[in-house]
């Protein structure tokens, strides 16, 4: 079994019938999975760059697959630049780039690291990074459908348009206090890698959210020390 693609992750159904709005089960989400999912099959495996195995011996047959896994070899260690055979936040940082070229978000990196960091190194080795990979492959796909007008970054539009197939329902104020907190550049939109930042925290909190909604209505009476909890646990 391999991975859910990163967004949705809706529990369809969650929020269904909630009076009073609140977050989630969104009649959309359901089509967006399927098409999403579809993607993702075809559009695999041609990535960037040239193609290391060159010269690997046509006809072998090997199957897609392994040359994939090649491929990301190569990718590993071009990224291990201290050949540790571990990559740690500042190699990935080096390694990632959004649609302008500018770097990634620091924090978006770290984010990822603790997501696939699953021997908890603090490090993301070869296994780890196949993961990662695929994680930020489907990333690019989904920004590259929610960036609607091509600009290269997502604007308040499209960043409304994406939480709400994702089957988030947040009012706009929660679109502007992402947009405030995300648009480092103050150009009244957010690049590739916090656009995954932002819909990752948004997915975390939503959760921790509905952990403690039992009845599920979109209310939830806490106390200061619950509070703390789950921001703390959110950071
Ligand atoms: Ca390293
Ligand atoms: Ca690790
Ligand atoms: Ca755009």
């Amino acid at each position: 079994m391999s991975y859910r693609p990163p967004p949705p992750n809706q529990h369809g159904g969650y929020g269904g019938g909630n009076p009073q709005g609140g977050y989630g089960g969104n009649p959309q989400a359901s089509g967006y999975g399927a098409g999403y999912g579809n993607q993702q099959g075809g559009g695999y495996g041609g990535g960037g760059g040239g193609n290391p195995q060159g010269g690997y011996g046509g006809g072998y047959g090997a199957p897609p697959q392994n040359n994939m896994n090649q491929q990301l070899h190569y990718w590993f260690r071009a990224v291990d630049t201290d050949g540790s055979g571990q990559l740690d936040a500042n190699e990935l940082q080096q390694a990632l780039v959004n649609g302008d070229w500018s770097r990634f978000n620091i924090d978006t990196v770290r984010l990822m690291i603790g997501m696939f960091d699953r021997d908890r190194s603090g490090t993301i080795n070869f296994e780890e990074f196949t993961g990662l990979w695929r994680y930020i492959e489907d990333w690019k796909n989904c920004f590259r459908r929610f960036d609607a007008d091509g600009s290269g970054t997502i604007d308040r539009n499209e960043l409304s348009q994406a939480l709400t197939t994702f089957g988030f329902r947040v009012s706009q104020r929660v679109i502007d206090t992402l947009l405030h907190k995300y648009d480092q550049q103050a150009r009244g939109a957010i690049t590739f890698d916090n656009f995954i930042n932002a819909c990752v925290t948004i997915r975390s909190l939503t959760d921790s959210f509905r952990r403690l909604d039992e009845d599920q209505d979109g209310w939830v009476n806490m106390n200061y020390d619950t509070f703390l909890q789950l921001v703390i646990s959110n950071k």
